[in-house]
């Protein structure tokens, strides 16, 4: 490789760079998105470099507050809350925001809302004759994040991660509560930045997963995984074994057939880092499945609908694989609480099958 020539790269594609093209294709879109994940990026910039100096600025470690879960803070999870709401506060670009520590959800402040607006156009026939109609629609977006996910590794130094889901409202009311309690399925974009050996961020904005990875001495993403396709089938599980006792039976019948196929294939490779970015990670780009089901202890799983299921639902989904909860396709959820919680199954197409066969199989035993 010619190192010199390399670095004078400036045709690289940086994640700016490429949603702006995107968006382009849109002949009404007025560079709001753009705006609006531009303050993301930074946030997981900011983020990133906290993650990578933790150790030596002191930051990890526990603040000794009790976040709303119940659990204790880290100083690092507080850091990464504040960082994101200012980011996204200050993209003017928002109206209502709902982070995993944060109890109630943040409405933005007027004056903070800014206002984008969206041209919309539209042929219709009225008394047999053909009208155009140009006017102007206000679109504005909710953001759900959980700002560090996978705390708990924080001190090991293993992979976290920030999560995000986006909504878009496409009014002027005062914001609330129900612009967010949206199935997933009406996200228009949501994506996660992983920080671990590098710091990968991956988008979808609803038309495949894109992956970028951060280029340290230019301080920009770069596009390193074009159109992620999951594959069809894996031959990776991944699941915390230690609540096997207190499974449901389709669950547990799915991890003895990874480990005991029926079929003759070969037994199934576990891997669970406890961290779900780094899992859902591997899971996209090589397969398998990754899964926190319900159990007798917690019969709605543990991780939370809005901003852990969802995003990662639909990064799947758009990634060529499913998600299920047990009973339903994920994003056709509806949420009635900001911090709701479900048990999830995604990953390899053909793998969430053989799930929903366990499933549908057990209804029919019922
Ligand atoms: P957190 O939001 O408190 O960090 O918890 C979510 C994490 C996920 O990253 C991971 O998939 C899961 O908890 C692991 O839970 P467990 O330790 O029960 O296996
Ligand atoms: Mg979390």
């Amino acid at each position: 490789m010619d190192h010199a020539a390399d670095a004078h790269r400036t045709d690289l594609m940086t994640i700016t760079r490429f949603v702006l093209n995107e968006q382009s294709k849109y002949p009404e879109s007025r560079g709001d998105f753009t705006i609006l994940l531009n303050h993301i990026v930074l946030g997981c910039k900011f983020v990133c470099s906290s993650v990578n100096k933790a150790g030596l600025a002191k930051l990890i470690g526990l603040t000794g507050e009790i976040n709303i879960q119940g659990e204790e803070q880290k100083k690092l999870d507080v850091l990464s809350n504040e960082v994101f709401i200012k980011a996204l506060v200050s993209s003017g670009r928002t109206c209502i925001l709902v982070s995993e520590e944060d109890e109630d959800a943040i409405i933005v402040e007027p004056s903070k809302r800014g206002r984008c607006f969206h041209l919309f156009s539209a042929l219709f026939l009225m008394n047999n004759c053909f009208h155009y109609e140009l006017g102007l629609i206000q679109c504005r977006y909710c953001v759900v994040f959980d700002p560090l996910d996978g705390s708990s590794n924080i001190d090991c130094g293993v992979s976290i991660g920030t999560i995000f889901g986006i909504y878009m409202v496409k009014d002027d009311h005062e914001p609330t509560l129900a612009d967010v309690l949206q199935p997933g399925k009406q996200m228009v974009a949501a994506g996660y930045c992983m920080y671990g050996s590098s710091c990968t961020l991956v988008l979808s904005t609803g038309k495949g997963v894109n992956g970028f990875t951060l280029d340290p001495s230019l301080g920009e993403f770069i596009l390193t995984h074009p159109d992620i396709r999951i594959p069809k089938k894996g031959k990776i599980y991944s699941v915390n074994e230690g609540n096997a006792k207190n499974w449901d039976g389709p669950t547990a019948k799915y991890v003895e057939n990874c480990k005991f196929p029926k079929d003759g294939s070969p037994s199934k490779s576990l891997r669970y880092i406890g961290s779900m970015v780094a899992d859902v990670h591997r899971t996209l780009l090589y397969g398998g499945t990754f899964m926190y089901p319900a159990d007798k202890k917690s019969p709605s799983g543990k991780l939370r609908v809005l901003y852990e299921v969802f995003p990662m639902s639909f990064l799947m989904e758009n990634a060529g694989g499913q998600a299920f909860t047990g009973k339903q396709r994920a994003l056709d959820l509806v949420p009635t609480k900001i911090h709701d919680r479900s048990p999830i199954f995604l990953g390899s197409y053909d793998d969430i099958e053989e799930i929903k066969a366990l499933y549908a199989a057990e209804g029919k035993k019922e």
